[in-house]
């Protein structure tokens, strides 16, 4: 009887066959745990993002009093108005240019329900400081606001901010991730 020599074609493309099934697996679970870390990353870097931009906010509203000649907060709480204090000489106070700090549709994705710039956020809000004389904007601090993600909460001289920022899901179409910080200011008079 002649010694078998090598493998049939037939075991060969089941080896091959093997071989591709696992590969593949193994490319979507490299994948899946790149996806997850780069998704945890995005995650924490907004959490920052997050604490800096009210840190930011409390800043500017602790230079300024409510009693700043411009001073109003909106009535849905998305808005305040404000007077940075440039100091006082001989008693009498000098303010700055009056700041609107709010959010507004982004430019890229108007709010109409669809995420219009395909960034994985739908109608993401612009976090941004007004010229309330004008209503252009003096400065844009950050592109990745939750629809109604600013909140101005006022509660005697106790002024409380809640900012949500938004990070795309992991997948496409998942739903956005939530991010929210939180801070206060207690005016001055
Ligand atoms: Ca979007
Ligand atoms: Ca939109």
């Amino acid at each position: 009887m002649r010694a078998r020599v090598g493998h049939t074609l037939l075991e060969v493309i089941i080896a091959m066959t093997i071989a591709a099934v696992i590969l593949a697996a193994l490319y979507e679970i490299l994948y899946r745990a790149r996806m997850s870390v780069d998704n945890s990353s995005s995650i924490s870097q907004a959490q920052l993002d997050a604490n800096e931009l009210v840190s930011r906010i409390e800043d500017e509203l602790r230079q300024a009093g409510s009693t700043s000649p411009d001073w109003s907060l909106s009535e849905a709480g998305d808005a305040i108005t404000f007077n940075r204090c440039l100091g006082a000489e001989d008693g009498v106070v000098s303010w700055d240019v009056p700041w609107t700090i709010t959010v507004q549709p982004g430019e890229t994705d108007v709010s109409d329900g669809i995420d219009n710039n395909g960034n994985g956020l739908v109608d993401e809000m612009s976090l941004v400081v007004l010229d309330p004389s004008t209503s252009g904007v003096r400065e844009t601090w950050a592109a990745n606001v939750a629809p109604a993600g600013l909140v101005f909460l006022l509660n005697g001289k106790n002024l409380a901010i809640n900012l949500t920022l938004e990070v795309a899901g992991a997948k496409p179409g998942a739903a956005p991730i939530s991010v929210s910080a939180s801070g206060a200011v207690s005016l001055r008079n």
